[in-house]
């Protein structure tokens, strides 16, 4: 591996731009965080919503504030961080790009939000046709999409950079890294964005009346699927790169990170179908095809699974360690940086293999609708995810704020940490079981008329509430933590982690850096899962449908 330019810290310029996305994550934590506790109560059929706001409302607040404004503002924070700390500080022009991109992306999330809060857009984050929202809802996610590029395109503009001024050389692992993710993202956003130009927007501004449904939830799928790992790499950067640091060992393989990062790219996109599994209009042998992919997808998961184990234990046993977990005894449980992200990865053990029962084509008939995806999503990204990004904060704003991380706060990070395993088990286990028992998701507390079998689900979605409860003082105590880090805590240097290989010598071939060849093979991969489909739903369509607004 070569040496990169390492700075100590974070060029200020840099910072500024890094915390101004973090300031909006951590404002949408408080939003979202409390449209999700509203949720529990209401499902737990003891608590009604005041003031004529609707669950739905309630509902698309929590999706669309946590799912997708939390995580991209926090993803492009920390990516712009890792990219300056390993690349080298951006340059004027470069950071002006971010700051043109963040500012687009906060407006176009203004825009959304309040649409949603006026009760115009209670789509939910899916926002699936017939559903119509307000056309201003439909633009600012435009914008936020498109402001993610620029701020992508500040990234992409450094990595040129930096490649032109070492040749021959491999990048920084985790300026690598967020290249992959950036750049599976802006071909991911093309679906996105194609739907909401091509047809949600003109069909809410009525210059259309129809819009044809399937097309639109494929082009959904087809973005939202690879949105999935836009918000897991983030996760395995720090995995990978960071928590190796933190403990005093070694990446377990450098080119193994890499590998699994290129891999993530050529098949995170050709699967959207396996959230349309049991969708009309589309033939059972492209399904199958993309439950195929997705199946190839889970690898480059089991291989980060694998690299981290090694790390774990090859530091475990050069302290000494004996026997087949002695090594676990020797893992810095003290250190929030470490443990909290470590709750996430025991969390994303459940998750994916639930993640693989959802993928199965015929055990998806069981869970599809109900309120096990719910709690297979809250495993993923609301614990798997959030904890790693929870965790990075701890070290990474401070060390952009020139401050530090006390052992009061790290104590404080501790028991966040421990409130959210609690909560989160009463909550998705409680999910996961009512949705076997055939309970929907996405769905206000009913009891069906006094149904036998919705009398089943009520004493889980009573212990949805209790876990949701307890998140939510969680996410309190977060924001405490994020407000001292940010304002209050004393000033001074806090470590910015980055890991170094284990063997260094062993250098990762060229070939990783090749774009043209891995975009080459996603662009085809693509072609190859949706080119036939489109067409059937576009030449077979049955009549487009109207607007519907149910809320
Ligand atoms: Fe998923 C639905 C399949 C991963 C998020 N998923 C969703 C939805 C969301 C979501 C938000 O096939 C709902 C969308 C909606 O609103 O409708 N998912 C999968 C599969 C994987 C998977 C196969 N999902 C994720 C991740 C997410 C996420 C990651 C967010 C971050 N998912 C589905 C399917 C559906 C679905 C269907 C549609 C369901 C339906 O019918 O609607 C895989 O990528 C999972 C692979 C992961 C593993 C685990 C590897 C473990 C690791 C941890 C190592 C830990 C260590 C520490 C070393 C195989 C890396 C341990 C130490 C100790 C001492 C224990
Ligand atoms: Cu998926």
């Amino acid at each position: 591996m070569i040496k990169s330019p390492l700075k100590s810290k974070v060029d200020s310029r840099d910072g500024k731009l890094a915390m101004a996305h973090l300031y909006v994550a951590f404002i949408a934590l408080l939003v979202g965080g409390l449209a999700g506790l509203l949720q529990v109560l209401v499902r737990s059929g003891k608590f009604q919503l005041p003031a004529g706001i609707g669950y739905y409302q309630i509902l698309t607040v929590h999706g669309v504030v946590l799912g997708l404004v939390l995580t991209t503002f926090f993803i492009m924070g920390f990516q712009l961080s890792v990219v300056s700390k390993t690349a080298g500080t951006f340059t004027g022009k470069q950071r002006t790009v971010g700051w043109i991109g963040f500012w687009i992306m906060t407006i176009g999330t203004i825009a959304a939000a309040v649409m949603i809060l006026l009760n115009k857009a209670s789509v939910l984050y899916t926002f699936y046709a017939p559903l119509q929202a307000h056309f201003i809802f439909y633009l600012g996610l435009t914008l936020v999409v498109v402001g993610s590029w620029t701020v992508g395109a500040a990234i992409i503009m450094k990595y040129a950079e930096w490649r032109r001024a070492n040749p021959g050389q491999q990048s920084p692992l985790l300026t690598f890294m967020a290249l992959v993710n950036t750049l599976m993202w802006i071909v991911a956003t093309i679906g996105v964005a194609a739907t909401v130009l091509i047809q949600l927007l003109p069909w809410s501004l009525g210059w259309v009346d129809t819009v044809n449904v399937a097309v639109s939830r494929t082009l959904f799928w087809y973005f939202g699927h690879p949105l999935v790992y836009f918000w897991l790499l983030p996760a395995y950067m720090v995995w990978y790169a960071i928590i190796p640091k933190i403990i005093g060992g070694k990446i377990f393989s450098d080119s193994l990170a890499r590998m699994s990062f290129i891999l993530f790219l050529l098949f995170s996109i050709p699967v959207g179908f396996h959230h349309q599994l049991l969708e009309p209009g589309i033939d059972a042998a492209w399904k199958f095809l993309q439950v195929v992919l997705t199946f190839a997808v889970v690898i480059p998961s089991l291989m980060t699974a694998f690299s981290l184990f090694a790390s774990f234990e090859t530091f475990g046993r050069s302290k000494g360690a004996k026997g087949l977990f002695g090594w676990l005894k020797k893992l810095p449980w003290g250190d929030a940086r470490f443990t909290v992200p470590f709750i996430g990865m025991v969390a994303f053990i459940p998750a994916g293999a639930g993640g693989i029962v959802n993928a199965s084509h015929q055990m998806n008939q069981v869970i599809h609708n109900t309120i096990w995806v719910t709690g297979h999503f809250h495993l993923t990204v609301a614990t798997a995810v959030v904890l790693t990004f929870f965790g990075a904060a701890f070290w990474l704003v401070p060390h952009l704020t020139g401050r530090k991380l006390t052992k009061k706060m790290n104590k404080l990070a501790l028991i966040q940490g421990s409130l959210w395993a609690i909560g989160m088990t009463f909550m998705s286990g409680a999910m996961h079981a009512a949705g076997l028992l055939g309970a929907p998701r996405r769905s206000a507390f009913s009891d069906y008329g006094g149904s036998a079998q919705a009398a089943e689900w009520i004493p889980y979605q009573i212990a949805q509430a209790v876990g949701g409860s307890i998140l939510f003082i969680a996410i309190i105590l977060m924001l405490y933590i994020f407000i001292n880090l940010a304002f209050f805590a004393p000033k001074g240097e806090q470590e910015f982690p980055v890991g170094e290989a284990l063997h260094p010598e062993e250098k990762a071939p060229m070939v990783f850096e090749n774009w043209k060849l891995w975009l080459g093979i996603t662009v085809l991969l693509i072609l190859f899962a949706y080119t036939i489909p489109f067409i059937d739903l576009i030449q077979n369509a049955p009549p487009g449908s109207k607007g519907f607004k149910l809320w």
